[in-house]
């Protein structure tokens, strides 16, 4: 399926579609060879338009068998309209008129999973971004907005359930042993958001009455054997309802709201109006199944999609340049709901992490795009971290610097003037203005300007005059068509610790924390009435996507670690601090000089390990150190094997130092009450988790303690951990042999388990990482065809064992490129997104940086490469 020359979509060539479809009518004929699919619709053109005469030009694609065109019951014959691989073009189309398209389609044989497509016995669809032109000739553009009508024919036996978008009006049997479901939806929307499913499917039903005192029905369809795994996405599903209600002042519209799981499924899920189409990964949930990680990512996904049905259903994008104004508020929204549901400390920690190390690393990199990119060559390239997360820190920041209060008003005033209308992130920041009065101009340079900001911060305390002052100075680094920046607002949240650890007054409000807004390259604070050393706490709960330079002495931070009332900056001076010990003792590794652990570091873990009045989650955040992966991040050039020497080395250190404490934790948090996914459990799991690992890293203790609860545990969450101690441990290959063998037999039926199965042995991190994912692909438990597979297995080796993956012999990129181009015809988006840990070759020394580009380069130079992965492959390169 070569693409024709793949073309870029500039921003700046918006034009308003020339046509508007004010209803459309769908009949699919769901056939063992094929699915007739007759599309009916009313189009007239657009006054807004300035093409008063332009052709009307469909969208479609080369999946599309057209059989028959009528304008307004007229066949059309062959010189009325042009087909290409790509379009169907009417040549005289008159003012309005009802268009009537037959075209047959095939999607048993689709593999991309868009479009419609199968998923093991199921028909399913995915649309978002472009699919919608796989299925039928369509104005597939998201400011197209139309009243959906569709009508799903299929046999019953094999197909009972018939669903789509709305509610469902009409059903009955037909001949032959079919039957039909028809369904209206009386909400115009975009064709990204148009659903179908058909199959044989279980149904879990709840409902929820809304603040208008509306009753909705809400369903859950899954396989029969996965009926005990919904019950976590409904609650998930109702929490979401009132919160949006509560927090947002918005109400559900339809009277049903579904969710569907499938097993193959390019994502988390997606958020088709009325008809939630969900990975099964994001939907279902069980204590003996799914661990606590899992059970939080559901209730994240669940949340996400149904806030989508005001932040991008209600109010929908003008085109995909705009895919932060749903996205990044979207995830804006989940966040904030998942903080409210669960610790929002821990909340934030985590998500500051993964944006660290994730988000940070795309700024810095070849795909380097601001929130709003200007140009695309292949939409779902830009699905990005960067537009979701960066984006949802964008809005976090407008929220910040307005207040709670005044966000809400804005909010308020944005869904009011939008609804039903399909716009830009233009109209969401001047909604904000507007119910402000604040003038957002030089913070829109957050949307458009790409690359991380640095923030250096130097203090001068003058004892005599009793003032503290603050130096600040911004700036960017250049990125890919961008090589100056202009200086952003950064809203600094920031206070001060006192000798004795006690927060100082910063002004004469009495305030012992502000939001210093930043908005000059360079700008001072000056603090009054400091008469003692103080430590700045700067950037707290990293009040804007930045890194911060400002040269704490290791004293410092342990200062902070110890006494910040602000939770998140005790657990970022923890980060800190442990960064710049990794960082020497990279080189040290480097330089083969002996490795040390500075005694101080040690001091600060006995504090923190013997407190018991600190919250268990947070110090088990503190104890999983950087990560590899932000070490690589943070590193000017990365040296993967030093830097894994030097993460084990602190954790050894500090496991032999402090083992009576770990196992004084272990044997605290080792109860077993009966399992709930709750903040407090989920702490006190991850805690006992993390003293677990270290306890392997000293003698036997560790392993003994981890077969126990790997035989004992009554959760995932227990078993999945000790089962990936015994692995990675050196000392326990007998062990780890027999409980892998032992987790087989016992989940073989399992999907969702077996995943995780692969994917712990994954990423051990021992050598032989590769010959081990090799062997594991014959395993029945994997297959290509399958994108959590694929993630589980190959995702989880090349992004999550990075010394294995970075193995100077060049085996691990030869493999990488082997997989993407194995992918690039059957699951163009999936190869794609395989292609990331390539792209940064530029940071990393020779001999690996020159084997990262040869593969790059051999996947560029493939014949019949998909534009998904060329985007990529040439970007890097
Ligand atoms: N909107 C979808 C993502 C679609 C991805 C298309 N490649 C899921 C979400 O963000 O909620
Ligand atoms: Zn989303």
């Amino acid at each position: 399926m070569r693409d024709p020359a793949p073309q870029t979509i500039y921003l700046n060539d918006y034009k308003v579609s020339p046509f508007l479809i004010n209803k459309t009518d769908l009949v699919f004929d769901l056939g063992e060879h094929s699915t007739r699919v007759t599309t009916t619709l009313t189009v007239e053109r657009n006054p807004q338009s300035t093409e008063q005469d332009a052709v009307l030009v469909l969208h479609g694609s080369a999946e599309l068998d057209l059989q028959s065109v009528q304008i307004n019951g007229q066949l059309l014959g062959e010189g009325d309209y042009v087909q290409d691989s790509d379009s169907l073009t009417l040549n005289n189309m008159p003012v309005s008129g009802v268009i009537t398209t037959e075209v047959l389609i095939k999607p048993q044989l689709n593999t991309t999973m868009m479009g419609l497509y199968r998923s093991r016995t199921l028909y399913c669809t995915q649309c978002e971004a472009e699919g919608f032109r796989d299925i039928t000739y369509y104005l597939d553009r998201p400011d197209v907005m139309s009243e959906f009508t569709t009508r799903v024919i299929a046999d019953k036996a094999t197909y009972p359930v018939l669903l789509s978008n709305g509610n469902p009006i009409d059903q009955g049997d037909l001949e032959g042993g079919k039957h039909f479901v028809t369904w209206h939806d009386p909400f115009k929307k975009p064709a990204y958001l148009f659903a179908l499913v058909a199959g044989t499917l279980a149904c879990v039903e709840d409902s929820f009455t809304t603040m208008s005192g509306r009753d909705i029905k809400l369903q859950i369809f899954v396989e029969e054997k996965d009926l005990d795994k919904c019950a976590h996405a409904m609650l998930s599903l109702k929490n979401s309802m009132a919160w949006d209600e509560e927090t947002y002042g918005r109400e559900y519209d339809l009277d049903i709201f579904m969710i569907v799981a499938v097993d193959d499924f390019n994502m988390g899920a997606m958020e088709n109006k009325g008809l939630n189409i969900f990975n099964t990964s994001a939907v279902l949930a069980n204590p003996r199944t799914t661990t606590d990680a899992s059970f939080q990512r559901v209730e994240a996904i669940v949340a996400h999609e149904y806030f989508h049905n005001w932040s991008g259903n209600r109010v929908t994008c003008r085109d995909w340049f705009q895919l932060s104004l749903k996205e990044g508020f979207t995830v804006y929204r989940d966040s904030q709901f998942s903080a409210d549901m669960n610790s929002p400390t821990v909340k934030r920690i985590e998500d500051a992490s993964y944006l660290r190390t994730h988000q940070f690393a795309e700024d810095g990199g070849p795909m380097s795009h601001p929130v709003q990119p200007d140009s695309y060559m292949e939409i779902n390239n830009f699905y990005t971290l960067t537009v979701y997360e960066k984006g949802s820190e964008v809005v976090g920041m407008i929220r910040t610097l307005l207040g709670p209060d005044t966000f809400r008003k804005g909010s308020d005033l944005y869904f009011d003037r939008h609804d039903g209308q399909a716009v830009t992130i233009e109209e969401f920041v001047r909604a904000m203005e507007d119910a402000s009065g604040r003038d957002l101009t030089q913070f829109r340079r957050w949307y458009k300007q790409s690359g991380t900001p640095v923030l250096k911060v130097r203090s001068q305390h003058d004892a005599e005059a009793q003032t503290l002052t603050l130096d600040f100075e911004q700036s960017c680094p250049a990125t890919p068509g961008q090589n100056e920046k202009l200086p952003f607002v950064i809203p600094v949240k920031l206070g001060l610790v006192g000798e004795k650890g006690n927060d100082l007054v910063l002004n004469a409000n009495g305030d012992t924390q502000i939001i210093y807004e930043l908005n000059e390259a360079k700008q001072t604070l000056l603090i009054e009435g400091v008469g003692e050393s103080a430590v700045p706490s700067l950037l707290r709960g990293l009040s804007a996507p930045v890194k911060l330079d400002y040269g704490y002495s290791t004293e410092q931070l342990a200062h902070l670690m110890a006494n910040d009332s602000d939770g998140f900056n005790r657990w970022d001076a923890s980060q800190t601090l442990c960064l710049g010990v990794l960082k020497q003792l990279t080189q040290d590794s480097l330089r083969d000089r002996p490795m040390a652990l500075n005694s101080q570091v040690i001091d600060a873990y006995r504090a923190l390990l013997t407190d018991e009045s600190l919250d268990p989650a947070m110090v088990a955040l503190m104890l999983q150190l950087p990560s590899e992966a932000l070490l690589h991040e943070e590193a000017e050039i990365i040296h993967a094997a030093a830097i894994h020497d030097a993460r084990s080395f602190v954790r050894t250190a500090l496991a032999g130092s402090l083992a009576d404490q770990f196992m004084a934790l272990y044997q605290r948090h080792n109860t077993q009450p009966t399992y709930a996914p709750d903040a407090q459990q989920i702490g006190s799991r991850s805690l006992k988790n993390a003293a677990l690992n270290y306890l392997m890293l000293v003698g036997d203790t560790g392993i003994k303690l981890a077969w126990q609860q790997f035989e004992s545990a009554d959760n995932m969450t227990d078993k999945a951990a000790a089962l990936s101690a015994l692995v990675n441990c050196p000392e326990a290959s007998k062990y780890a042999e027999q409980a892998l063998a032992e987790f087989e037999a016992e989940y073989r039926d399992e999907a969702l388990v077996m995943n995780l199965w692969l994917q712990i042995q994954a990423i051990n991190s021992q050598t032989g990482g590769l010959a081990r994912v090799r062997d594991l692909m014959n395993h029945s438990a994997f297959t290509m065809s399958n994108p959590n597979k694929l993630r589980s297995l190959i995702g989880a080796f090349c992004n999550a064992n990075l010394v294995n993956f970075h193995n100077p012999d060049g085996s691990g990129y030869a493999f990488l490129q082997e997989q993407v181009i194995a992918l690039n015809n059957k699951n163009p988006q999936v190869a794609a997104r395989l292609v990331t840990p390539l792209t940064r070759w530029k940071q990393f020394p020779e001999p690996n940086s020159g084997l990262m580009r040869k593969a790059l380069q051999a996947i560029a130079d493939e014949p019949g490469l998909v534009k998904d992965v060329l985007e990529i492959a040439t970007k890097s390169l």
